[in-house]
């Protein structure tokens, strides 16, 4: 057993009796009410989820494992010369809530190198798409495809109890998140550069090889690494994150959850804004003449974007009432790294201008920046100018979190996921019930 898997297995035994106090001995404490409006409204601000690998705050943003993204970036392991902190560490964290040593972290990459190799038949699967194939599409069919290699699956079919689920979980969790990467990375030079794949360095880090494997120098190892930890998980209630585990929870192998969670991150109101911020930006740029407009001119194009009927991508949040910490971190990597390049000026005036407008209009609750209103910019300094594969990149780091949560899942004994439902109905037959009580 790795070492990685042994503290995890201490946590979870540890962890067990507390979930099962709470089950036995307040299984009927309330935690709130659910009323008509939540019922039709996507079951907004109703706890009826449990993850302790994040926690996210209306006002401050997510915290993973109880830090904030500031600590987790100063406190985890930094890969020498960048900035940013080892993928594979913040992976632990998730998994055991430790800031690991430097030689936890090595141990990590190590077991994430030797789990790292993708079957031929995933590029085989990825080649026979036509090429115009959207990439998340092809990140889900691949990470599908493999669901042929599930371990869980073997025990399942071979016997294995029930407090033992956790086990080939985390051997699939691991297996499936070592490869990934380079699984993306083979799509996006595979579409956008020519067919000119590149093979994997396993002397480097999970980010520096993914910046190693993309064809792109430094610092987008650093970005690399920024960008899959910011990602990685929001709590549970999330699209993409209650996808995973609703999946998990009938039992589907992980192959099967983390391709349905990439398939919700899909959708332009959740992970495929990023890429909507930048086709939006380049329709104001060419109305624009590349010219960078003033705040009058931002405004008036925001407004017009209001008024036929469309959303301002990257603004709004279902839970956040403040500006996403993840945004600030990436302000901050743009402040230090490109100030002025013209595509950052263009996000910097939209910072100023759409909160206001927002406001004005009085139907968003939350007039703020989200994390896909910033990260395109970083990608596109970069040459990633294709920006269809910005979600592709969400969906690498938002795996790290979804899979730990799933391993957590199954070593919690967490049941099938089944909320009941009403009909309209029993909905206006408690309306009125409603009515007359209050007259
Ligand atoms: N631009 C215009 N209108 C908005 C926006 C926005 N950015 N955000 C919310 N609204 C509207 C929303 O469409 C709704 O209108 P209506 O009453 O006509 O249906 C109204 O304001 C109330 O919505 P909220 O309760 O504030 O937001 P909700 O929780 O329903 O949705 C989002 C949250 C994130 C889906 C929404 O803010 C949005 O569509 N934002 C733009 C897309 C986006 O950036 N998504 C990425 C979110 C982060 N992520 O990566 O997942
Ligand atoms: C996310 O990262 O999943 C998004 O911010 C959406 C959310 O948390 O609702």
């Amino acid at each position: 057993m790795s070492k990685l898997k042994e503290k995890l297995y201490t946590k979870i035994q540890a962890w067990r009796p507390r979930t099962a106090k709470l089950i036995k001995e307040h299984g009927d404490v309330k935690l709130g009410e659910v009323n008509i409006g939540q019922a039709i409204g996507g079951a907004r601000d109703v706890k009826c989820l449990v993850t302790d690998i994040s926690y996210l705050d209306p006002m401050e943003g997510i915290r993973f494992r109880g830090m904030t993204i500031p600590e987790v970036l100063e406190k985890l392991p930094k890969a020498p010369g960048g900035d940013m902190p080892y993928v594979e560490g913040h992976v632990y964290l998730l998994l055991t809530g430790d800031i690991p040593t430097e030689k936890e972290v090595a141990e990590v990459a190590d077991e994430f190198r030797k789990r790292a190799k993708v079957p031929q038949y995933v590029f085989d699967v990825l080649r026979a798409m036509p090429r115009d194939t959207h990439p998340m599409t092809m990140l889900s069919a691949a990470v599908v495809a493999m669901q042929r290699e599930s371990v869980f699956v073997q025990k399942y079919n071979a016997g294995i109890n029930k407090n033992d689920y956790w086990d080939p979980t985390y051997e699939d969790a691991m297996n499936l998140l070592a490869q990934l990467p380079e699984i993306a990375a083979y799509i996006f030079r595979m579409k956008y550069r020519g067919d000119t794949t590149i093979p994997s360095d396993p002397t480097l880090d999970m980010g520096g090889n993914f910046a190693h494997m993309m064809g792109i120098a430094k610092p987008y190892d650093d970005v690399s690494r920024l960008y899959f930890i910011l990602h990685s998980d929001h709590e549970s209630g999330n699209v993409s994150a209650h996808a995973g585990h609703l999946i998990s929870s009938a039992l589907s192998d992980i192959y099967y959850s983390i391709s349905g969670m990439i398939n919700g991150l899909a959708g332009p109101l959740h992970g495929l804004a990023n890429q909507e911020v930048l086709s939006w930006i380049q329709g104001v740029m060419a109305k624009m003449g590349g010219k960078v407009p003033t705040d009058e001119e931002m405004r008036q194009f925001v407004w017009d974007t209001l008024k036929s009927g469309q959303v301002i991508p990257g603004y709004g949040h279902a839970v956040l009432r403040k500006t996403d910490p993840r945004y600030m971190a990436q302000r901050e990597f743009c402040l230090k790294h490109l100030p002025e390049d013209p595509l950052f000026k263009y996000v910097d005036i939209l910072f100023r201008v759409v909160p206001p407008v927002l406001l004005e209009q009085g139907k968003a609750k939350n007039p703020w920046p989200n994390v896909d209103a910033q990260s395109g910019v970083i990608q596109w300094y970069y040459g990633v100018k294709e920006y269809d594969f910005y979600t592709v990149l969400f969906a690498v780091g938002r795996a790290f979190g979804v899979a730990a949560n799933i391993i957590w899942d199954r070593a919690l004994g967490y049941p099938i996921e089944r909320p009941k439902s009403v009909t309209t109905a029993m909905l206006e037959e408690a309306a009125k019930a409603a009515s007359a009580a209050k007259s």
